[in-house]
């Protein structure tokens, strides 16, 4: 049986959100907002077709995938960069590489427990956040 994240999930904790905005270039005001928020997740999960939402009470951002086919993902609301997504499993683990100007984006999820991690990558600098079900 493979990992099934959906689900909905709450953020409890989000190391070096700060440093991951920096990388992202984004400006000190919307830093300040950000790092301040408590993000839900909603994960649905069927076979290889995933939709991920992430809300907030000043942003909300939303994904569809598949896993193996790579698309344009616009980041709107975030850094609006575009860059060309892929997830792929890696084990038990949602890999997600992000191409475009930003070197070495992307991110990971997996669970552990009852918890749900994700791990935010840019540039040199690593955003880890873990959430619970709600
Ligand atoms: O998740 O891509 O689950 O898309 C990353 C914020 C903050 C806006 C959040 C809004 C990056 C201002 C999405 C936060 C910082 C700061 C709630 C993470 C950029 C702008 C939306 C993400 C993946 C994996 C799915």
């Amino acid at each position: 049986m493979p990992v099934d994240f959906s689900g909905t999930w709450n953020l409890i904790s989000n190391d070096n959100f700060e440093g991951y905005m920096v990388a992202l270039g984004i400006d000190f005001a919307t830093r300040k907002i950000a790092k301040m928020l408590k993000p839900q997740k909603v994960i649905k999960q069927d076979g290889d077709s995933f939709y991920i939402h992430t809300t907030s009470t000043f942003r909300d951002y939303s994904l569809q995938f598949r896993i193996g086919e790579e698309f344009e993902e616009d980041n709107k609301g975030l850094d609006n960069r575009k860059c060309k997504s892929l997830v792929t499993w890696e084990n038990d683990k949602l890999v997600c590489v992000q191409t475009g100007e930003k070197k070495n984006r992307g991110w990971t999820h997996w669970l552990e427990g009852d918890d749900l991690h994700l791990e935010l990558r840019c540039e040199n600098q690593v955003c880890k956040q873990v959430f619970k079900r709600a």
